[in-house]
């Protein structure tokens, strides 16, 4: 990969709802009204503004996102996507790209310069994680390949073992 691209690509472990960019991912479901996981984690640092945000849109398609404020968390926005449940046919790899595709367009039509992503569809949904992280990079390299302004996409691992799948991916493209 070309090395300006790599530069705006990180990798990192721990709590996405921590995270101070002006963007975080919600791995949601489509009634988008909270969850486990991600979306517990991140619904709870928010505080109830969100999930009260959230009732108002009406849910959201699987591979599709929908952006809401950060209220209580260090974010402008948090954007909700819906990952595949994993079934082993090739709808799902073309879902979750869809995820990373239409996260990244919304962020970048609403000025957001950086956004983190947890592994989406890695945890509930049963994704195994080496293909999700290459759909994960793939996706991302070629969106920001013809868009300037994101700076930085930081994929926020919650284990040691998902943060090493991607380390190593991305030290082989
Ligand atoms: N920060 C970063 N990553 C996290 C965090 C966190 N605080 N907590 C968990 N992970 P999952 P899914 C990791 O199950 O598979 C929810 O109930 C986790 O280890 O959160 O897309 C929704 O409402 C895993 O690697 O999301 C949906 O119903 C990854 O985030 C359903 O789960 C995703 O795991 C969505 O399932």
């Amino acid at each position: 990969m070309e090395e300006s691209l790599r530069q705006r690509i990180e990798i990192r472990q721990g709590d996405i709802a921590q995270l101070a960019v002006d963007a975080i991912v919600n791995a949601a479901n489509t009634s988008l009204l909270g969850g486990g996981g991600v979306d517990g984690a991140i619904h709870r640092a928010a505080g109830p503004g969100l999930l009260a945000e959230c009732k108002g849109i009406g849910g959201c398609p699987t591979g599709e996102a929908r952006l809401t404020k950060g209220y209580k968390l260090p974010v402008k926005y948090v954007i909700h996507t819906v990952g595949p449940v994993y079934r082993g046919q090739p709808e799902d790899s073309r879902l979750l790209a869809s995820c990373y595709r239409e996260s990244l367009a919304l962020a970048d039509t609403h000025g957001v310069r950086s956004i983190a992503f947890p592994a989406i569809s890695c945890g509930v949904y049963g994704y195994p994680v080496a293909d999700a992280c290459r759909i994960a990079v793939d996706s991302t390299v070629l969106f920001l390949n013809d868009h300037e302004q994101i700076q930085r996409v930081i994929f926020m691992l919650f284990s040691d073992e998902n943060r090493k799948v991607y380390e190593d991916y991305l030290a082989g493209t």
